[in-house]
């Protein structure tokens, strides 16, 4: 057998019908969700082939050099482009925030399915337009999904099925933290991330998005009112200078040498967002998300305590479940680990034998995976865009409580 030209697939996957893919945006998120369209039709037996068929970046000699480096077949500097593509049976959407609801429309008019990574939009407006797009486009068989990965570690999926099977009982607490130290730098430059016509919003965004859907997914139940408080601890940060900004100190283009002192730009969006929620069964939630948390580098943790047990899982120790079963006699209860790394475990029959993790990246794989079983079953897949609107809502009520002083601001339905 010759081998396969770039873009098709050897053995199992031989002779499945092409899913073709097409990514907008290629840095981290790019990479990491690359990561996740090459290995998925390796690892799972899927009624689609996966293929890499376009990537697509601003920067013509950056995105071909992405191309080449993950196993894209194609390069495109324009994302209308991609989605014109005969080849592009799905747009993959990793920008920023701001460009989110314009490609999303524009993929699903096109008949395209869309994942879109987290949060949907930069504000709620956007996601609702986003949302009734993609429930016309279900109709038509056009898929979407948002790409909340943590969804998709084996251990929260675990614990999502324990609770909904009830060995928490009633919920009464749910608390989650999310923590980054990359901005404690004062030197740190301005980019996308710090400027809310791009992001939207700081750390509530990038990261109470993900603390939010989660305690939602895991909990089974909406968030329907938040207080809140939210910081900008360093106000005002060098703009980005350098070749690699095309811009020198002065904001003039230049080949970045001899660059004086760098001017200083205006952070636009908050540090860290501290709040407290309440779900509809009345259970009590709190949430905090920072890019200020010395020592902490993607330290996400969460606990839920109800009626007969609680659940805890911490992203360091992404294959471990912790569970306390309170119906156990007091004198042998406790929290107990469970290495979620069985045959039985969610996604894990792919995988390894008991005992070998997996990683942050195989999030992405799983991912890739719900979403590829969803478009051959013809069968919405989640979080939908509904999902991403809600937590969305809860975002804008955040930011209206910590206007107002942390009143208590309720989550519309
Ligand atoms: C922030 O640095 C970030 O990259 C988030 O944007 C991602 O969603 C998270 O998974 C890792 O941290």
């Amino acid at each position: 057998m010759g081998q396969p030209h770039q873009g098709e697939e050897a053995g199992a996957e031989a002779g499945k019908p092409p899913l073709g893919v097409g990514l907008i945006g290629y840095a981290f998120m790019g990479a990491a969700h690359s990561q996740g369209w090459r290995t998925v039709g390796h690892v799972f037996d899927l009624p689609l082939r996966p293929v890499l068929a376009a990537v697509c970046g601003r920067d013509g000699q950056a995105v071909r050099a992405m191309a080449d480096r993950h196993g894209w077949a194609a390069a495109e500097t324009d994302w209308r482009a991609l989605i014109a593509r005969d080849d592009v049976d799905l747009v993959d959407i990793c920008t920023p925030g701001d460009s989110h609801a314009e490609i999303a429309l524009a993929a699903l008019a096109a008949g395209k399915h869309v994942l879109c990574e987290k949060p949907l939009a930069n504000s709620v407006a956007e996601a609702e337009a986003m949302t009734r797009a993609a429930e016309d486009a279900a109709r038509r068989g056009q898929m979407s999904m948002v790409g909340f990965n943590y969804r998709r570690v084996p251990a929260t999926s675990l614990a999502r099925s324990m609770v909904a099977e009830g060995r928490l009982g009633a919920l009464r607490h749910v608390r989650v933290t999310y923590c980054q130290d990359w901005l404690v730098d004062r030197e740190f430059p301005l980019t996308w991330r710090l400027r809310r016509e791009l992001a939207g919003s700081g750390a509530l965004g990038d990261l109470g998005a993900h603390i939010v859907d989660l305690a939602q997914f895991l909990a089974g139940e909406p968030v329907t009112g938040v207080s809140a408080l939210t910081e900008t601890f360093v106000r005002e940060r060098p703009l980005p200078v350098g070749a690699s900004s095309g811009l020198s100190a002065a904001g003039v283009p230049d080949d970045g040498a001899d660059d004086p002192p760098a001017a200083l730009g205006t952070v636009t969006v908050d540090d860290a967002a501290l709040f407290t929620g309440r779900f509809a069964s009345g259970a009590l939630a709190s949430f905090e998300a920072t890019r200020f948390a010395t020592g902490r580098k993607n330290a996400l943790r969460i606990e839920l305590n109800g009626e007969r047990g609680s659940l805890a899982f911490d992203l360091e120790r992404l294959n471990e479940l912790s569970y306390h079963d309170h119906t156990e006699p007091g004198a042998y209860a406790g929290f107990r680990r469970i290495l979620v790394t069985e045959p039985g475990h969610p996604y894990l029959d792919a995988w390894w034998p008991p005992g070998h993790g997996l990683g942050y990246e195989h999030t992405f794989t799983h991912q890739a995976r719900d979403l590829v079983l969803a478009i051959a079953a013809d069968r919405p897949p989640l979080p939908s865009f509904a999902d991403g609107l809600q937590v969305q809502r809860v975002l804008a009520a955040v930011e209206e409580s910590a206007a107002k002083n942390s009143v208590y601001t309720p989550v519309p339905a």
